[in-house]
């Protein structure tokens, strides 16, 4: 159980003292009501209004979006549509002739003139359309402006509880306490803010919808004002509508305002709808957005209240499957406001082991409010939460780590049906893959490809140059989150449907490996994402053959799409061609300083940039499974030798995939070092590369904010305490996926004592696992589809077989004890 360690009256007037007097607003002591003391493992709270926009809270319904800012005379809801892009599809972004030069590049590379090549492919294949016109960008603005009794503004209080997915406001103005609560509902497909105040006809405000960019408003009733435009390239129509119904007092709408007076209370309802539809075939053009007008009539017509605890409902069924207790530390660390906390946790972490399961809860709470079985679009590298119009790298989906990052907690953690937008995205990129195939790799080239990016309008094509634009190992990568939610699901009806895209990217790999000089498989032209290397005589590039990523990866997809065909029972042929070419593959190579080799030769040493924020070649470590700490223990090694010359220092993304990779070793304490120090609070904006943190909101730092940092972290987390990456062939069942489920692989020694519940394993399981001193005390496995498995913990392996929809109960040394 989420251990929900309530705060004494006595800590949260500290608590109170302190944030008021440090922010200089009169103190009153009295100010927190004992029903409404915020709970550290599932809280967000602050003693002052947002005044950066890393500071305000996120709601979210998949879709609708919107930033809380939380002010008092004056507030501020940033608002975003998941679908709002501007730009639009580029059919003439891949060079036709491309193919034509990727013999000559080959042979340059084999003759070791890799800076020609690299030139070549920066001439040749690289796009021909400007990707940077299509960005993901903000709705508008929702302002309102209150007209507050005199007197001063005390007892201020923000929150955002993600156990319900509510963000409130409450102050004091003269003597009247006023409250706001947020929220996004999926259910009615609505943001709803109601507005109160303990005193009759004391809510009056006027309230502007804006979008910076030529939108068009008007009143279509006295309390309903609707906002349409297009974007840029006049791609996107959006229609966003916004009703305020009152009790009491008087409304109307006029000169672009809506003015509410005198009333008791009030309730504002937001709906937006966009043209844009997940279709190729369609240019990605839907109907008119009409849908926000029905949405908007059909949700305020019902009583706040009601819609409040179906949203609430609807939430819980997915948060609540997973709960998460590391201990609540010592002092009063967890009752602090929370920018304080992050504060006081970079000072003495060991205080406050709870802002961990905290940071855990909120990325699942981010991953529910912004991915949803029906979400139109997969969350982008700022989920669904971007303000302006130049978010920054466009907000994309960069598929080199970061897309694929958003997801990985989406499995273990119980988010499985959060998944969905993503896979839909990647059965999307066939039709333009395909395109992208022959035109890069001749006419005849089978299946399709992808590159380092992808957006919402289909784009395939490398970008625009090296080190990141040419590099093509991205379709493989992207098959691995389709054949995981199998593994994880067993849904095979699923997986049939999804084959056909997986076996497409086989085919076009198994066209495209050439041969090494060692008679080895390898991918050619292959470079490593975003990174540069210098031969031993001194000449520097970025491509190379043989790039250790694109072989993991590509065997990483031969290896499951072999699976996909013994556990479908079909394409018995392919199957066994499929698991020749992998074995073909060349295996990962260790370098002369005992590192794990990146590039086709033993170049590591030679950079001159060691600290790379891209430790792409430990693919086969996570999220691959060539490599295991126990099952291949020198290559785990050579992983191990390379994170300690690469260092733990890296963007907000970076650390998080470094926390995995340690999770991956078996070492705890190092994961846990990592994910502290990615908690460090930072309020930089900038572009860095390196330097990741966390800012006021617990959003990520890579800097600027990038959401897959939270992502991967939660995903680092889960690794920590739960593995089943490992498979074993079972000889009595050679076409079935069996998994070692690890218990605790790598518990730190910080967590001595905890409990987690509900996270899933392959093989699908779900696990509850409590631990004492350091050690496991007990674990209670599920299986609804039923599941054969080993269960590790430490040393000790076990056999276990869990009939369909049961459970059994394992002890501290693994003996299985009753329920
Ligand atoms: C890749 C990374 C950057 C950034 C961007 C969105 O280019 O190397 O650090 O995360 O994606």
């Amino acid at each position: 159980m989420i251990n929900r360690i309530l705060p004494t009256f006595s800590q949260i007037c500290l608590a109170t003292i302190c944030m008021f007097a440090c922010n200089e607003i009169p103190v009153n002591t009295s100010a927190v009501a004992a029903d409404t003391m915020p709970s550290p493992n599932t809280t967000l709270w602050y003693s002052k209004p947002a005044d950066l926009w890393i500071e305000a809270l996120p709601v979210g319904n998949g879709r609708l979006g919107a930033m809380v800012f939380g002010g008092t005379d004056k507030e501020r809801l940033q608002l975003n549509d998941i679908t709002v892009w501007s730009g639009g599809p580029n059919p003439g972004a891949d060079r036709p002739d491309g193919h034509t030069h990727l013999a000559d590049i080959r042979k340059l590379i084999r003759d070791g003139r890799f800076d020609e090549a690299e030139k070549q492919c920066n001439q040749n294949m690289t796009c021909k359309a400007n990707y940077d016109v299509s960005k993901y960008q903000t709705l508008g603005d929702l302002s309102f402006a209150f007209r507050l009794p005199a007197g001063g503004v005390t007892q201020y209080r923000r929150r955002l509880d993600i156990a319900q997915a509510v963000a409130d406001v409450e102050f004091k103005a003269g003597d009247i306490t006023f409250r706001r609560e947020i929220l996004c509902t999926a259910p009615e497909k609505a943001l709803v803010q109601r507005m109160t105040a303990d005193k009759p006809g004391s809510i009056s405000f006027e309230m502007n919808l804006t979008r910076d960019d030529k939108a068009h408003t008007e009143f279509v009733a006295p309390d309903t004002v609707v906002m349409t435009g297009t974007t840029a390239g006049d791609k996107l129509r959006y229609a966003a509508y916004a009703r305020v119904v009152t009790k009491g007092g008087t409304v109307r709408g006029e000169n672009g305002k809506l003015t509410v007076e005198g009333a008791d209370e009030a309730t504002l309802w937001l709906t937006a709808s966009t043209s844009y539809v997940m279709d190729y075939s369609k240019g990605y053009q839907g109907a008119d957005p009409t849908e926000a007008a029905a949405q908007l009539k059909t949700a305020s017509a019902k009583a706040y209240d009601e819609v409040r605890s179906t949203h609430i409902r609807d939430f819980q069924r997915y948060f609540q499957r997973v709960a998460l207790d590391l201990g609540s530390g010592t002092g009063d660390a967890a009752h602090q406001p929370t920018d304080q906390r992050l504060r006081s946790f970079r000072d003495n972490p060991k205080a406050d082991p709870a802002l961990a399961a905290l940071f855990f809860q909120y990325g699942r709470y981010l991953l529910i409010s912004c991915s949803r079985p029906d979400s139109p679009v997969p969350a982008n590298l700022q989920g669904l939460w971007a303000d302006g119009f130049n978010t920054p790298w466009n907000g994309d989906y960069t598929i080199n780590i970061n897309f694929q990052m958003n997801y990985w907690p989406a499995e273990p953690t119980g988010l499985s049906e959060m998944h969905q937008p993503m896979l839909r995205h990647i059965q999307s990129l066939v039709e333009p893959g395909k395109k992208t195939a022959t035109a890069y790799f001749g006419p005849d080239t089978p299946g399709w490809v992808t590159a380092a990016k992808s957006n919402v309008w289909g784009w395939t094509s490398p970008g625009a140059k090296l080190p990141w634009g040419v590099w093509f190992g991205s379709n493989g990568w992207l098959c691995q989150h389709l054949w995981e939610h199998y593994a994880f699901t067993r849904d095979k009806e699923y997986l049939r449907n999804v084959y056909p895209t997986m076996k497409g990217a086989c085919e076009f790999w198994l066209a495209e490996l050439v041969e090494g000089t060692d008679g080895k498989l390898i991918t050619s032209p292959s470079s490593s994402p975003e990174n540069f290397f210098w031969t031993d005589s001194g000449m520097r590039s970025s491509v190379c053959e043989g790039a250790e990523m694109e072989k993991a990866i590509v065997w990483d997809l031969f290896d499951n799409t072999a699976l996909t065909c013994g556990v479908l029972g079909i394409d018995a042929d392919f199957r066994r061609k499929l698991e020749a070419a992998r074995d073909r593959i060349r295996p990962p190579q260790v370098g002369k300083a005992g590192q794990l080799m990146e590039w086709g030769g033993d170049w590591d040493m030679n950079s001159r940039d060691m600290k790379h924020r891209h430790v792409s070649h430990l693919y086969g470590l996570h999220p691959g499974r060539q490599i295991t700490a126990l099952g291949t223990p020198a290559l785990a090694a050579a992983c191990r030798t390379t994170l300690q010359q690469r260092t733990d220092d890296g963007t907000g993304w970076s650390k998080a995939w470094k926390i995995n990779f340690w999770a991956r070793l078996r070492d705890g304490d190092h994961a846990l070092k990592i994910l502290t120090e990615q908690l460090r609070p930072t309020t930089q904006l900038k572009v860095v590369m390196s330097d990741g943190g966390t800012y006021p909101n617990l959003f990520d730092a890579h800097p600027p904010f990038q959401i897959d940092g939270n992502f991967g972290a939660i995903s680092g987390i889960a690794e920590m305490l739960l593995q089943s990456h490992e498979l074993y062939r079972d000889p009595s069942a050679l076409t079935e996926d069996r998994y070692i489920i690890d218990l605790l692989p790598a518990l730190p020694g910080a967590w001595p004592t905890g409990s987690v519940s509900g996270l899933r394993a392959r093989g699908g399981v779900q696990a509850d696992i409590a631990w004492k001193d350091g050690k496991l005390a007990s674990a209670t496995l599920t299986s609804p589809s039923g599941a054969i498995c080993k269960v590790r913990m430490g040393n000790k392996t076990v056999d276990l077989k869990i009939p369909k929809g049961s459970s059994v109960r394992l002890d501290g040394s693994l003996n299985l004890t009753r329920l």
